[in-house]
């Protein structure tokens, strides 16, 4: 069975069907899905009757239609299995319109191929015409629509339609305003509000609900469930009414990192245990200092997420110290206070990263007591000054009678060169997070250890000494992860 270009004015074949049979088309799309946003296909009957999209091997059943008012993906229940293999088609064309005449379905076919199965669902005979053609989506938004970044404007009056399987439409508000999404006549809808950093802040709401939207957020239209139709069972319409001003949590806010440790990036009143959110840009010449430094102004939990809000990749409770993921950090028993100097601390909570990405998303949740958080985010250099020429045996410093680093970043390890046979003390600053130092030989092998630090350990020239957190998912800002090796 051909499609046709002419809009659905010619039928593209037919059916004559007993109850409970079936005919199947082998569609031939030929160049019309170039000239045409979708292909239609529609069985002309208001007697019961279902039509059904299947792949090039014809089992898989992509989308199913019993009714002009909607198509679902996959199968729909009560309609017959197919039974014999599929039969091919022949050619011809269709009749325009927004409203089908029977079961039908739109179809963005890419490249692929399909056939189109008909079965008469009723008890008398089917005799009917079917309609193959290239439509053109009459939401006038498609498909720049389908992003946030290219949202229609709210304005009263105005409209969209979910014509395709998955298709999303978003709007956008110039100010803030009431919105109602009416529900279409075919199928539902539902509508999310996004944040003007994409994150979803309300809904969703059922179409015909009336909801808040802020200055700069948008809405996100889609049907509720797989679901879609053509324009005329699917249109809703965008009403828009005076802002009602139900207050919502802070939402939230863009940030840019610096390379200052003292010029806050963002600050945000917060009582209780609420939270918010900052999309945090990570300037390519932030990117190239050593680390990138997320702190807060109190110890609260500090989440640092990846730019798409997904996976948390790291954790802080405390200026103590931080983990990969989303667990706790555990400190190590409490030392004598060292006589050395305290290279750095953080004011609060801390997260500290080596070979930033671009973007983050940082997570604060309050710690019960009310008032305004400052969050900084700056591009420093390694506090550990032997850094990086550590991480590698070849290139290892040498431990002379004051060695000492930090582990800054998760997954930090130090090497230390021994070029003398005697005693190492190993220390750190106390309230260090848990350190491990390990002797290793020529060959890499470890020959001893792990000591903890507050030990005095053997070792002969030539081996080495490799630190690390004893979590390997846990480091700290200096002033809590220094250690010494004298
Ligand atoms: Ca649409
Ligand atoms: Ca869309
Ligand atoms: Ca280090
Ligand atoms: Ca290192």
């Amino acid at each position: 069975m051909a499609a046709t270009s002419d809009g659905g004015v010619t039928p593209a074949g037919s059916v004559d069907l007993a109850p409970g049979e079936d005919a199947n088309f082998k569609l031939v799309l030929g160049t019309v899905p170039q000239a045409f946003d979708v292909i239609i296909a529609e069985l002309v009957t208001d007697q019961s009757a279902a039509i059904e999209l299947r792949n090039a091997g014809y089992w898989g059943v992509i989308s199913s239609s019993v009714s002009r008012d909607r198509f679902v993906r996959g199968v729909i229940g009560g309609v017959p299995p197919a039974s014999t293999a599929a039969s091919a088609g022949s050619p011809a064309a269709i009749d325009a319109n927004l409203v089908c005449q029977g079961p039908c379905m739109m179809f963005d076919p890419g490249a692929a191929n399909f056939y189109l199965r008909v079965v008469n669902t009723g008890n008398s005979q089917l005799t009917a015409q079917v309609y193959l053609y290239g439509y053109d989506l009459d939401d006038a938004y498609e498909p720049d629509n389908d992003l946030r970044s290219g949202a229609a404007p709210l304005v009263d009056g105005e409209s969209g339609a979910i014509e395709l399987l998955g298709d999303v439409d978003y709007w956008s508000a110039a100010s803030d305003l009431d919105v109602t999404i009416s529900d279409p006549t075919g199928i539902d809808v539902e509508a999310t509000v996004y944040d003007t950093c994409g994150l979803a802040v309300a809904g969703p709401y059922d179409g015909n609900e009336t909801f808040s939207v802020y200055e700069g957020e948008s809405v996100r239209v889609r049907a509720a469930g797989e679901v879609a139709a053509t324009s005329g069972r699917s249109a809703y319409f965008v009403t828009v009414d005076p802002f009602s001003g139900a207050p919502r949590d802070p939402g939230c806010q863009q940030a840019t990192a610096n390379q200052s440790s003292s010029t806050p990036v963002g600050s945000v009143n917060l009582s209780g245990s609420a939270q918010a959110l900052f999309v945090l840009s990570v300037p390519g010449a932030v990117r190239q200092r050593d680390i990138l430094q997320v702190e807060i102004s109190k110890d609260a939990t500090l989440e640092v997420l990846s730019s798409s809000g997904g996976s948390v990749l790291y954790t802080s409770h405390s200026r103590d110290g931080f983990v990969a993921g989303s667990g706790s950090l555990k400190m190590a028993p409490s030392l004598s206070p060292s006589a050395v100097s305290v290279t750095r601390a953080c004011g609060g909570s801390c997260v500290l990263i080596h070979g930033a990405a671009s973007e983050y998303l940082v997570r604060l949740t309050n710690d019960g007591s009310p008032g305004s958080v400052t969050l900084y985010a700056f591009g420093r250099d390694f506090d550990d000054t032997t850094e990086p020429a550590n991480d590698s045996s070849s290139t290892a410093p040498v431990v002379t009678d004051d060695g000492q680093g930090a582990i800054e970043y998760v997954g930090d390890e130090d090497v230390w060169k021994v070029v003398f046979d005697g005693q190492v003390s190993f220390s750190a600053v106390d309230g260090a997070i848990a350190l491990l130092a390990t002797v290793h030989g020529t060959g890499g092998g470890q020959v001893a250890g792990p000591y903890s630090p507050g030990v005095e350990f053997p070792v002969y020239a030539g081996e080495y000494i490799l630190v690390r957190a004893a979590n390997p998912d846990a480091a700290a800002v200096s002033g809590k992860s220094k250690y010494f090796l004298f």
